[in-house]
């Protein structure tokens, strides 16, 4: 049978074009897309966030337990613009118009945990780190001598979790609702991966790596990991995949992995565990928790969106982070005084494993294109931040569309594609709202 289809919240938007969901009775009152029309006028300027014309930012669309729609962020060291997205695990993204910082600081850098939050190291230099498995000697390295042995790195990296963009499929996949604010991009400074496996003496047969961090399994079973998850050798030898001990210059905090955690750039920052001390080393794809199934896997075989299946066949691990830009200047929701003919735009892009090379914005809904202008990223993985300005041809309501397009000459789509169980891959183009007078 074709259409499985997974149970919905009856709040769920209904945009979508199968013919399961065109029955569906739209339900306008209570959803974001009215957020513009209905409290604008009340607010007189920005709205926090969402885009007020998504569908897929429906409050419906949050998994059942979990809070209704966005919530507000409490959270020590952080700014209180972030959205919760749930509490146990603590999880929090950053809205579009808080990424707007070249580096984003780690007051808005988005939070995901998967089990409990560990107890902070007494001695940060004294954290231990284990390399074994299939090494010629199996290496245990306190951060202190990471630091002392091996050549420091520096890079301005995007992490960015699997799900990212996740909230934009129809029907809603299973998972944290993220909009776009599952990334950010901080400079972070460490060893390369490469040298500390190289140190422990790499085999024909190391093939694979699996990782493991201090924080405990949601359940407190100690049996259990939180999240252990692993990669391909050519993966952790790139020389940007790094063992991490700072972000932004500042020692790493604890609740992005501190005192230690790994970096793996352009794939889904579940491979970048925190709170690490082992490393495995394997001849066999790494089995633990996150591995197989359809944790960040993905379809190899588009899927009919709903569809209820295990991904045991005709699934692959999500290598490349899809591609994505952001508007974060002017903030969704903006309302811009009355004969205002042009408006800055600023944003970011990154596209995964692969590069940026054309950042466009709408204001016609995709029927013209009109280029921005890219600034130069520092390193590979860095983002790309882009500038521009667009002209308003009157007073009233626009959305304003952003696109990019990669060195290989593939744009976003319009729409989430590849639709999948637990939601990776989506990365349709950022629209926002904002009102001329
Ligand atoms: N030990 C450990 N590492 C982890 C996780 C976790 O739950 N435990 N979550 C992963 C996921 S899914 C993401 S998206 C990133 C989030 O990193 P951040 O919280 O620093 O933003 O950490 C990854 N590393
Ligand atoms: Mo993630």
């Amino acid at each position: 049978m074709l259409t499985d289809v997974q149970p919905r919240d009856a709040a769920d938007e209904t945009l979508a074009l199968s013919t399961t969901e065109a029955d569906k009775p739209s339900s306008l009152s209570g959803s974001r897309r009215l957020v513009l029309g209905s409290s604008l006028a009340a607010l007189g300027l920005a709205i926090g966030g969402r885009l007020a014309v998504s569908p897929a930012a429906a409050q419906g669309a949050a998994p059942a337990g979990a809070p209704k729609g966005p919530q507000p962020f409490d959270y020590p060291g952080k700014d209180k613009g972030l959205t919760l997205l749930g509490d146990r695990p603590l999880v929090a993204e950053t809205p579009e118009s808080l990424l707007d910082d070249d580096t984003t600081p780690i007051s808005k850098f988005f939070i995901r945990n998967n089990g409990q939050i560990p107890e902070p190291a007494k001695d940060a230099e004294g954290w231990q780190l284990s390399v074994e498995g299939e090494v010629e000697k199996p290496l245990t390295l306190t951060i202190a001598e990471l630091k002392s042995r091996f050549a420091p790195q520096t890079f301005r990296m995007v992490l960015e979790c699997g799900g990212n963009g996740r909230s934009f499929y129809q029907p809603a996949a299973r998972g944290n609702q993220w909009t776009n604010g599952g990334a950010g991009c901080a400079e972070w400074t460490g060893v390369r991966l490469a040298d500390v496996l190289k140190a422990a003496g790499l085999k024909e047969t190391s093939k694979f790596t699996g990782h493991y961090g201090a924080d405990p399994h949601l359940s407190g079973d100690t049996n259990r990991e939180a999240i252990s998850r692993g990669m391909p050798i050519e993966k952790a030898l790139e020389p940007h995949s790094l063992i991490v001990w700072a972000m932004n210059g500042e020692p790493l905090p604890h609740i992005h992995g501190g005192p230690l955690r790994l970096v793996v750039p352009g794939w889904p920052a579940s491979l970048s565990s925190k709170w690490l001390n082992r490393i495995l080393v394997r001849t066999t794809p790494h089995d633990g928790q996150g591995m197989g199934g359809t944790s960040y896997r993905i379809p190899t075989i588009p899927l009919v969106p709903g569809s209820n299946v295990d991904g045991k066949s005709n699934f692959t691990d999500m290598t490349s982070m899809p591609l994505r830009a952001i508007i974060s200047s002017p903030a969704n929701g903006t309302r811009l005084p009355a004969a205002a003919r042009e408006v800055a735009l600023r944003g970011a892009a990154w596209a995964g494993d692969h590069e940026v090379a054309k950042v466009e914005v709408s204001l016609d809904a995709g029927q013209r294109w009109q280029a921005m202008t890219l600034a130069r990223p520092k390193n590979r993985y860095d983002w790309v931040r882009w500038t521009g300005t667009a002209a308003l041809p009157s007073d009233g309501y626009f959305e304003l569309w952003v696109r990019a397009t990669d060195s290989r000459g593939v744009a976003q789509p319009h729409v989430a594609t590849n639709w999948n169980p637990q939601g990776y891959g989506s990365n349709p183009l950022h629209r926002i709202a904002i009102l001329v007078g």
